[in-house]
């Protein structure tokens, strides 16, 4: 059987709180009656709590865009796992190319962060892309592997069990450029191979995401492929009514 499909949206550096409160009454509204696939939402930090009582005992469940490798401590401007698993979140994304790019975070980093997330009982949403300059090369999957190697690396068949992973090719990223529903599938693939070769055939259970200008109108083509289980969306979760669309046309 086919995994289960995963909508998520990463709202990025968008929303106050009282627009995400008004965002989730509209969005449950619209797809309250989706149960055929796990739904997520994932805004910043400060909207998290108040999005907790907006979609308690709804089924869309909350995520974070970012988190710390440590528990506690001197960490000025970081936020724990234990912050996020008390404001609801289940799932937070780790890695994402905008955290990479711009931020200077590691594969070393990240993977501290994947480990602390699982072993805090949060589904890590693991982001993997290549740019521009390493597709040209021919590159592109060596990079993705190494970068999916790097991040799960020495973590147990139990806790890689619990991880999802995102491909976002980074010239796709808010570019309105999708990449092919057939590159996609080519490198979800290669992600599963790599997979593969940490956890065997438990590989085929992992949830791999594609992202990067995924729009209603594209979610279906890219969910046909076999190796694509759903999308982590952007500019396109911004509206309630356009990402409930989305959502209903991944069902
Ligand atoms: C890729 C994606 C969401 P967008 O970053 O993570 O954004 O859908 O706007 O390309």
């Amino acid at each position: 059987a086919k995994r289960r499909t995963v909508i998520a949206g990463n709202w990025k550096m968008y929303k106050t709180v009282s627009e995400a409160v008004d965002y989730a009454g509209k969005f449950l509204e619209e797809v309250r009656n989706v149960t055929e696939l796990d739904i997520v939402l994932c805004a910043p930090f400060t909207a998290l709590s108040s999005l907790k009582n907006e979609l308690e005992e709804s089924i869309v469940h909350l995520g974070a865009q970012n988190m710390a490798w440590a528990d506690q401590g001197a960490y000025t401007g970081e936020i724990s796992a234990q912050m996020l698993l008390d404001v609801a979140c289940t799932y937070v994304i780790l890695g994402h190319s905008e955290r990479r790019e711009l931020f200077g975070e590691t594969d070393e980093e990240i993977a501290k962060k994947v480990q602390k997330a699982l072993s805090s009982g949060l589904k890590p949403m693991l982001c993997v892309g290549e740019n521009l300059n390493v597709r040209a090369e021919g590159k592109a999957a060596e990079r993705v592997s190494t970068q999916v190697s790097r991040a799960l690396t020495g973590l147990s068949i139990e806790d890689l069990r619990r991880v999802i992973v995102a491909y976002e090719p980074i010239w796709a990223i808010g570019t309105g450029k999708t990449a092919s529903s057939k590159d996609a599938q080519e490198m979800c693939a290669s992600i599963r191979a790599t997979l593969s070769g940490l956890m065997g055939s438990a590989a085929e259970q992992v949830p791999i995401l594609y992202g990067g200008s995924v729009k209603a109108e594209n979610i279906a083509e890219l969910l046909a492929e076999p190796d694509i289980d759903g999308a982590l969306v952007g500019g396109a979760s911004l509206d309630p009514l356009s990402f409930a669309r989305l959502v209903h046309n991944a069902t």
